[in-house]
């Protein structure tokens, strides 16, 4: 007998600059949601987000996403980059920093340190970001991830990123929001 695996509080990052962004994040977010391991799914505002790493490059869309993910950590992984590759995603193509339709970053997975070639969580540079603090903010400002001293609120008041994100609070992104359930 298998056993069903435990209900898991999970955090994504969300972004692109590429394409019609905002229809490829409602898409990718709607396909989250609907996926039967998914129990429920939470969204930050949309951000308007100076790009980082690599500056000569068209302004970034970014969202965090809470979920509540029956499943493993490896399966969120796979269907967020296969989300990634049907948005359009040529991974051969960009610069590691570059413009790219999607990008589906697992920040957070519950408690868990992963550490394996293939996933890093946390998010190895998540903390060094203001375009993902401040939108996971929203959703968790007292969460202390594994292996840090500081809450994402703690973490955003010290941090250093001189790069702006601006909330947007237009209408269209609003009906993407969902309450956990
Ligand atoms: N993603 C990157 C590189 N730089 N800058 C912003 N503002 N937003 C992003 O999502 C982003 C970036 C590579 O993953
Ligand atoms: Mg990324
Ligand atoms: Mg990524």
């Amino acid at each position: 007998m298998t056993s069903r695996p435990a209900r898991v509080t999970a955090y994504l990052g969300l972004g692109g600059n590429l394409g019609d962004v905002r229809t490829t994040l409602a898409t990718a977010l709607r396909a989250l949601e609907s996926d039967a391991r998914t129990e429920s799914l939470t969204c930050s505002r949309l951000y308007l987000t100076e790009p980082w790493g690599m500056h000569n490059q068209p302004e970034f869309l970014n969202l965090a996403a809470r979920i509540e993910w029956r499943g493993y950590p490896e399966g969120l992984a796979a269907l967020c980059h296969h989300l990634e590759r049907q948005a359009g995603r040529d991974e051969q193509r960009e610069d590691p920093n570059g413009p790219r339709e999607l990008d589906l970053d697992l920040l957070l997975f519950g408690d868990r340190v992963i550490d394996s070639p293939e996933l890093k969580v946390p998010h190895p540079s998540m903390h060094l970001r203001r375009f993902v603090l401040e939108p996971l903010n929203e959703l968790a400002p007292d969460l202390t991830p594994p292996g840090w001293e500081q809450t994402i609120y703690e973490s955003l008041e010290t941090l250093e990123d001189p790069k702006w994100v601006k909330a947007l609070t237009d209408a269209p992104w609003t009906a993407w929001r969902r309450k956990a359930g």
